[in-house]
């Protein structure tokens, strides 16, 4: 080797003939025939080189020997020696030659001990038979014992190494529903079916913790509660796992329902809990996940196939929420669903209604109407969504009418048969269930659809009157098309007619714009609220070139701005150029009173009812609606919460009306956390008493301008999950044309109708200001807000008067108006009337110091 190394300081020896010859070699680009030209009185060159080119040649092998072993050691090292994967696998297998005793239920019993032992060698028995999975079995244990005759849950731990593991996934997921008979060396027990799925990766993220497990089992007749540890007075354990393996006997199935659910919301932790239709927590068998809070009215009832159901709740190291608390009781396994449906018309639903059905369950109606009329299927609720599913294949729980195939959250929908005949189908699988359906078969004229109406493409029937009126009635917009428009209506460049007074109105109605674009600014300019064009450059250069103050409003960020009427004021009377700074989670005023006072328009649930098709509220969904009842009348206006001790409503309330005098304080009684008027006594209601009433002095009896009032409570009420204020909204607070509000009230419902029991929510759309003045001619002062559903059928009415119209903002809810008037009720093109809040706030504040 050394020999190949140039001879010390080789560099400065130039003329060494012989690096002189080796250059010019490599100047003859290396020929070999150079070397025949060799001086041959160089004998030490000659002899030198034999020696040399060997140990070139012998380094060469030894380098590849070591790059071989080197890439040898690296593949072996990755393939064999990577560090080997722990596997759990959750599963249950049915023993047919066994009987269930009770002492099973029982973990701790002797006999659990005998069977489990059994049945851990008859595991390992079968996993021995496997090449690819025996090796790796590291541990079994049996966890619980169900009657069908035994089925014995298990969960098994494998340890496998890395190469090894597609093999061994493979060889566990071909075991899934093997039906097969397994011959066993221990011929005592004979397994029919062995399922086994990995464990649900939900389950297996929180540590175990034994001390929260539980086993209960129900009996005939009776209702057993269970609870989260420590509810309802301390939050449920951190970092914990909790099992409830819930029993009936061996003919009956299981209906749990959560009374009561507050358990960390998804958005904030990782707490969660999951009913499995098994003993075994395998996500093939959830049948549903839940987190964050429910109001008692939301129908959490689940059902399981057979007579078990697991619990669980695996919990982070975060979040101090009291939980649940839940009921179960066991019911006859033999209902049957579907059947033969006779007569004109009738109603079915999925199996126990408004609960979520039951998993593995599949429902045929036959049903038939008399041979002279055709039977159409109206679904009026519609709930059949499995979590991540495609809804438009179904290819998991679906409702099926002739070939086609419906699942999802769907709205009202109709499916018409041709025939005096219609099949439904329903098939849930065994995972994942949901409330279900409620429907009705009606049946009709086949010449004649829907007598005196409009027949929608869909089946649906509406008023003739609702055809080419530039509003969707039929949900597939059958009822608007092929029209001719009237001298009242614009035509869109899609063909769609809309109402002549939608141009330009900032709302996209024609769907492809065509009734705003004649009324653009030119380019480079900056359009206001109120139509006119100013240049770009004026946008937010810290005057009102608008006249409305709209080129001002938003400035992108909140910077401190020369006070205008429509600016923010902050209390160190400073001003900040932003739209709704007040409670939106963000400091925008340096003294940071933008964030003071913003302990309103939360509610205490999470979670919204999605069973209400009508319009009942949640018990606890508006926790400011009050109900304002007089003596000897019961309700007669509504009003909204503002603080422990003041109340907003409608100044028209308190107008006296001969004989009686409803001016008078004394004359009303107040009830805050009212849910049904019939029931007005319950620990949920506080009753007060009202000390002074303060009605506008502009309020105008004739024209209802200025129609507000500032209530006082005799004592300040205590704030709870059902009483709770309103934010009011700053003056300069925005609700923009088109913005989604909800008013509140147990008016009437409908025009001239009863009052309602239970309080009742719509969703309505603020209405533009001149647009409503049009549709209620020169009737419309700055101090009213126009909403509603121009199609009609949404509105306040008689009853609703002094109560709330909110708007739910990016984190709490702003009283945006007070039910004040309209005519009539949810007429077509005659919007609800309420008194606007923002122009009256500063004298809100005068009155009561909110
Ligand atoms: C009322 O009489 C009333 N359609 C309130 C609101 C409306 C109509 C009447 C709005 O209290």
């Amino acid at each position: 080797m050394n020999d190949c190394q140039p001879p010390p300081g080789g560099k400065r020896k130039a003329s060494d003939p012989s690096l002189k010859y080796s250059t010019r070699t490599r100047d003859v680009n290396g020929l070999e025939e150079a070397v025949e030209f060799l001086p041959a009185t160089n004998t030490k060159k000659v002899e030198k080189r034999g020696p040399k080119r060997w140990v070139v040649v012998m380094a060469m092998l030894l380098g590849f020997l070591l790059v071989s072993l080197m890439v040898g050691l690296l593949v072996w090292h990755f393939k064999y020696q990577r560090a080997p994967i722990q596997k759990v696998y959750n599963g249950h297998l049915l023993i047919v030659n066994w009987n269930f005793i009770d002492a099973y239920e029982n973990s701790s019993s002797p006999e659990f001990a005998m069977l489990s032992k059994k049945v851990k060698h008859t595991i390992e028995d079968i996993y021995r038979s496997n090449q690819a999975i025996g090796p790796y079995h590291k541990e079994t244990v049996v966890t619980a014992f169900s009657e069908g005759s035994v089925i014995a849950y298990y969960w098994s731990e494998f340890i496998v190494p890395s190469y090894r593991t597609k093999a061994f996934d493979r060889a566990m997921a071909e075991k899934q529903n093997q039906t097969v008979q397994y011959r066993l060396r221990n011929p005592m027990l004979q397994v029919k079916s062995i399922v086994a799925f990995p464990a649900d990766p939900d389950i297996v993220r929180s540590s175990w913790d034994n001390s929260c497990n539980f086993a209960l089992h129900a009996k005939e007749g009776e209702i057993i509660s269970f609870t989260t540890p420590g509810f309802p007075n301390s939050p449920y354990p951190n970092n914990a796992r909790c099992t409830w393996v819930l029993r009936a006997d061996a003919d009956a199935i299981i209906s749990l329902n959560f009374k009561t659910f507050d358990v960390e919301s998804y958005s904030q932790g990782n707490d969660m809990v999951k009913v499995y239709n098994s003993l075994s927590p395998v996500e093939p068998h959830a049948l549903v996940k839940l987190y964050g809070t429910y109001p008692p009215s939301y129908n959490l009832t689940f059902l399981s196939s057979q007579n078990v159901m697991l619990v669980t709740l695996t919990t982070d190291a975060e979040g101090r929420n009291p939980g649940f608390k839940a009921e179960f009781f066991q019911l006859p396994k033999s209902k049957t669903c579907g059947g033969t449906l006779r007569g004109e018309s009738g109603n079915f639903t999925t199996p126990y209604y408004p609960a979520h059905y039951p998993p593995n369950t599949d429902c045929i109606w036959d049903i038939e109407v008399p041979p002279t009329k055709n039977v159409k299927v109206r679904f009026n609720l519609f709930y059949v969504l499995e979590p991540g599913i495609p809804v438009n294949s179904c290819p998991k729980d679906y409702v099926e009418i002739s070939g086609t195939k419906y699942c999802g959250e769907r709205s009202r929908f109709v499916v018409a048969s041709t025939n005096n005949k219609i099949t439904v189908r329903f098939h849930s699988d065994q995972s994942y269930t949901d409330t279900g359906f409620s429907a009705e078969f009606l049946s009709y004229d086949s010449s004649d659809p829907c007598p005196g109406k409009f027949t929608c493409n869909t089946g649906r029937c509406i008023d003739k009157a609702m055809r080419c009126d530039g509003w969707v009635d039929c949900t597939d917009a059958s009822d608007e098309r092929s029209c001719t428009c009237t001298d009242n209506q614009f035509r869109c460049s899609n063909g769609w007619c809309k109402p002549l007074f939608w141009l330009c109105d900032g709302v996209n109605d024609c769907g492809d714009n065509s009734d705003e674009l004649q009324c653009k600014c030119p380019e480079t300019s900056f359009k206001c609220k109120n139509g006119k064009c100013i240049s770009e450059s004026q946008k937010c250069d810290g005057m009102d070139d608008c006249e409305d103050g709209s080129d001002e409003g938003d400035c992108g960020t909140a910077k401190a701005v020369v006070c205008k009427d429509y600016t923010y004021k902050c209390h160190s009377n400073l001003c900040v150029s932003k739209v709704n700074p007040e409670c939106d989670g963000e400091e925008d005023c340096a003294d940071k009173s933008d964030e003071k006072d913003c302990d309103c328009g939360i509610r205490s649930y999470s979670k919204q009812s999605r069973i209400v098709g009508g319009l009942n509220s949640e018990v606890a969904e508006w926790p400011w609606q009050v109900s304002l009842h007089v003596k000897n009348q019961g309700h007669v206006c509504g009003a909204s919460l503002i603080s422990d001790s003041w109340l907003v409503s409608a100044a028209h309330c308190f107008k006296d009306e001969w004989p009686i005098r409803y001016k008078d304080a004394t004359l009303w009684t107040a009830f805050l956390g009212l849910h049904d008027q019939h029931n007005t006594k319950n620990e949920k209601v506080q009753e007060r008493s009202i000390k002074n009433i303060i009605t506008h002095p502009g309020f105008n009896e004739y024209s209802y301008d200025y129609d507000i009032a500032v209530v006082e409570l005799q004592k300040p009420v205590a704030f709870t999950s059902t009483v709770r204020p309103i934010c009011l909204p700053a003056s300069t607070h925005e609700f923009p044309v088109g913005k989604a509000v909800w008013v509140t009230g147990w008016g009437a419902t409908s025009e001239g109708g009863s009052a309602a029991t239970i309080l009742q929510k719509a969703e309505i759309r603020v209405i533009n200001q001149t647009q409503c003045n049009t549709l209620l001619p020169n009737q419309i002062t700055p101090q009213m807000l126009c909403g509603g559903v121009l199609t009609g059928g949404t509105d306040a009415c008689q009853g609703d008067s002094g109560g709330p119209l909110v708007s739910v903002e990016k984190y709490r809810l702003f009283l945006a108006g007070v039910v004040s008037w309209g005519e009539g009720c949810a007429q077509r093109n005659k919007p609800g009337v309420y008194t606007r809040v923002t122009s009256l706030r500063n004298w809100i504040k005068e009155m009561s110091g909110i």
